[in-house]
């Protein structure tokens, strides 16, 4: 059949609008219609050329809600006409790291994922307009969002209730799930805490939210662009530190005074490997742990004193908030659908297919926090 997308043909360049040839569900397979996308950072990271596993062309995409329509021989998780949510990180519930309940990085497809192609080695979608550069595009996080219509893999998509809005849950597939995940799962993060959080996006926001929920006592938020603050405080931030006020060199200083000695928990929500330094140094010593979410360019290295870690603080890291996706992610759909938490203040923008590239404009300029396309 054939689907709209916006294909990603080289880094750096705009997408560009397409009509797509794609191939139907294999076995195991669903084929999905996406209603509506959010636009995160890692898009952006990937297009820029600095993602190790970018290839291109492919269709990019990966916090995406939508129906199945289809479904390939052997699927008996979902049926035509269930709503779902896409899952870069699926739950296959039968590998090592599923069956061991120690951490979500289900590793049933993770390689071929990585690869830009479905488990069977192949890609489901095709283009005529590539011409001389070869008919096959890629797959991009197992997800590919950015097309009308994708295939994944049925232990890749979490089914959801039919009454919650496509145009606000698709944020779960990856932002907001990403953020509160790790202050519950990933930090468990314990009420009373002071909590530091680098970079107030479309993550750090969510990791606000997540630490107003568990009663967290200072929430800290540290950012460059001041026009944060106010969807900040909105959600939770007591404090604000800017880096360019209180000088880059002093922002563990500010924070130690902030919090009598250090933050018990950190949150790097930025992708930057000198504010991760920070994170960690930030924290208390003896126990606060810094929980790395940013995603740092292909080569860079994360570094401090050994003696950092001697004394007790924690360097850790957070993929998809520790979400279990087919277990968790309807849990919150429903915490959405019964007011716990907000998802509508923070899409900013919404737009069509045709203006995508928008999105990511806006968010290079610091003007959105989440954009959502609407198919
Ligand atoms: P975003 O662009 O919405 O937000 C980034 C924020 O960081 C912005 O507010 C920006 O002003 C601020 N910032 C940039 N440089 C800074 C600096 N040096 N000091 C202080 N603030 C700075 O991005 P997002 O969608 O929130 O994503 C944030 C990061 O999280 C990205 O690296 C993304 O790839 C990553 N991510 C990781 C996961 C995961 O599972 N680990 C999931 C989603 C996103
Ligand atoms: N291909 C990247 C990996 C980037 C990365 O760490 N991705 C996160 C999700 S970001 C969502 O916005 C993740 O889940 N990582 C775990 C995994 O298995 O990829 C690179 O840098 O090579
Ligand atoms: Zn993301």
């Amino acid at each position: 059949m054939k689907s709209r997308a916006a294909v990603a043909w080289a880094a750096n360049q705009p997408l560009t609008i397409e009509t797509i040839d794609i191939a139907g569900p294999k076995a195991g397979e669903v084929l999905v219609e996406i209603m509506a996308t959010g636009v995160c950072h890692t898009d952006a990271y990937t297009l820029s050329g600095l993602d190790s596993e970018g290839k291109f062309p492919a269709i990019l995409g990966h916090e995406g809600a939508g129906i199945v329509r289809e479904i390939g021989a052997g699927v008996t998780s979902v049926k035509v006409g269930d709503h779902v949510i896409p899952l870069y990180t699926p739950e296959c519930r039968q590998c090592k790291t599923c069956l061991s309940q120690r951490s979500n990085l289900c590793t049933s497809i993770r390689a071929t994922q990585g690869q830009g192609l479905m488990p069977d080695h192949t890609s489901r979608f095709s283009c005529e307009a590539v011409g001389a550069r070869g008919s096959e595009i890629f797959h991009y996080m197992g997800c590919s969002t950015f097309s009308n219509f994708t295939v994944l893999p049925e232990i890749a998509v979490a089914k959801v209730r039919p009454d919650a809005p496509f145009d606000k849950i698709c944020y779960i597939g990856c932002g907001v799930t990403t953020g509160i995940g790790a202050v519950i799962w990933t930090a468990k993060v314990r009420p009373g805490s002071n909590v530091v959080v680098f970079g107030l996006g479309g993550i750090g926001l969510n990791v606000i939210q997540g630490a107003r929920m568990v009663g967290a006592d200072k929430i800290i938020g540290v950012d460059l662009n001041p026009s944060k603050v106010e969807m900040a405080k909105k959600f939770g931030m007591t404090h604000f530190v800017n880096p360019d006020e209180v000088g880059r060199d002093k922002v563990v200083q500010a924070i130690q005074d902030l919090t009598d000695g250090g933050a018990d928990y950190s949150f790097e929500c930025i992708g930057n490997v000198h504010t991760m330094r920070q994170a960690l140094e930030c924290c208390h010593r003896g126990w606060g742990e810094s929980i790395i979410i940013g995603v740092a360019p292909s080569g860079a290295e994360i570094a401090t004193r050994p003696f950092q870690l001697v004394t007790g603080r924690v360097w850790k890291g957070s993929a998809f908030g520790g979400a279990r996706g087919r277990t968790d992610v309807p849990k919150i759909v429903d915490w959405y659908m019964d007011g716990k938490i907000d998802i509508d203040s923070l899409i900013t923008h919404t737009m069509p297919l045709d203006e995508i590239n928008t999105a990511f404009d806006l968010m290079h300029e610091g003007k959105s926090i989440r954009s959502v396309v609407v198919f």
